[in-house]
């Protein structure tokens, strides 16, 4: 090689050290996550290993169900090489210590679906961040309920709207806020909708508990149409519903992921589970991951705040959708 070339090819490289830079092969970067048993975080992870395997870089997942886990595996990625990470915390609080961590072992971060929450109580909008939008599948949740309701000829006296709520993350909040603004909007008695906040995490049967709970208060209601912040909270409601007899007749359901409601939308009886808000998981992992390995690779910084849209999925058009999707 000339050696004009090679003195140039040295600088180069100098700048790149300098920058931070690191050539693609390289780059190495974590993606954790609060709960790898939801089929929502396993397509993120499934489209977080296709952008690892289409742009050459490694990958390593680790499923962090607690703060103590989140530190350890930092901690882990970093000694195995990693440059950064993308993140769904398993608590929003934990922002800033999270951050500390990451900015002492000189990693990069992304958050996906849940935003850091800083010491002021404020979201930390300086950290990148790419999710639902959120109110905006709270609203298509309340209009999906609602015009299936005007399909059916109930006396509206006896209807009411049960919300499982989990108000701790923004996102969940603004999901069932928007569900709630949209029944009112669209003509739902106000007095006839209930919240049923769930204790500590979203699964099925901390639903289930707090659906027994409103149930147990409203032993009038005759018909109820039920909303929550995602699909697991909507079905432990149903399955909350269906112990006292309710069926797809006196109940409508509608959640939202639409990647965890798969099995009960293909099963052969109709459940109340009408629907759900279909998220982009797919595009979230594959875009965060991408985002990610372009800071490292280039020091391109990622946009700081990117929001993805909801589509309803039925039983009569899911597998349809899940393949126009990429998703099936
Ligand atoms: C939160 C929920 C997940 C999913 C995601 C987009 O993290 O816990 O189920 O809805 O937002």
């Amino acid at each position: 090689m000339p050696r004009i070339r090679k003195t140039v090819l040295a600088m180069l490289m100098a700048a790149l050290v300098m920058t931070g830079m690191v050539a693609a092969a390289d780059v190495k970067i974590g993606f954790l996550v609060k709960q790898p048993e939801e089929p929502w975080f396993q397509v993120e992870w499934k489209f977080g290993a296709k952008a690892a395997e289409d742009l050459g870089f490694d990958i390593i997942q680790i499923g962090t169900p607690d703060g103590e886990k989140v530190l350890n595996a930092i901690d882990n990625i970093t000694a195995a090489g990693a440059q950064g990470f993308v993140i769904c915390t398993p608590d929003v609080r934990l922002g800033p210590g999270i951050m500390a961590k990451a900015r002492a072992n000189n990693l990069k971060v992304v958050t996906v679906d849940d935003r850091f929450i800083g010491a002021d109580g404020n979201a930390m909008a300086e950290v990148p961040y790419i999710g639902m939008s959120a109110t905006n599948f709270g609203r298509q949740m309340g209009e999906a309920l609602m015009t299936e309701l005007k399909t059916r000829n109930w006396d509206m006296s006896q209807v009411g709207a049960m919300i499982t709520t989990f108000d701790e993350l923004d996102t969940t909040r603004e999901r069932t806020e928007g569900a709630i603004a949209q029944l009112k909007e669209m003509g739902f008695p106000e007095g006839q909708i209930y919240k049923a906040p769930i204790q500590q995490r979203m699964e099925i049967p901390t639903a289930l508990d707090a659906a027994n709970t409103l149930l147990t208060r409203y032993p009038d209601v005759k018909y109820w149409i039920v909303g929550g912040p995602n699909d697991n909270s909507v079905l432990g409601a149903v399955r909350a519903l269906e112990g006292r007899g309710f069926t797809a007749e006196t109940a409508i359901a509608v959640g939202i992921n639409g990647t965890d409601c798969i099995d009960e939308l293909a099963k052969a009886t109709p459940t109340p589970f009408f629907g759900s808000i279909l998220g982009l998981a797919g595009v979230e992992g594959y875009e965060a991951c991408k985002m990610l390995y372009y800071w490292i690779k280039d020091g391109k910084e990622p946009p700081l705040d990117t929001r993805t849209a909801g589509r309803l999925i039925t039983r009569a058009n899911f597998r349809q959708v899940l393949k126009e999707e990429g998703m099936d």
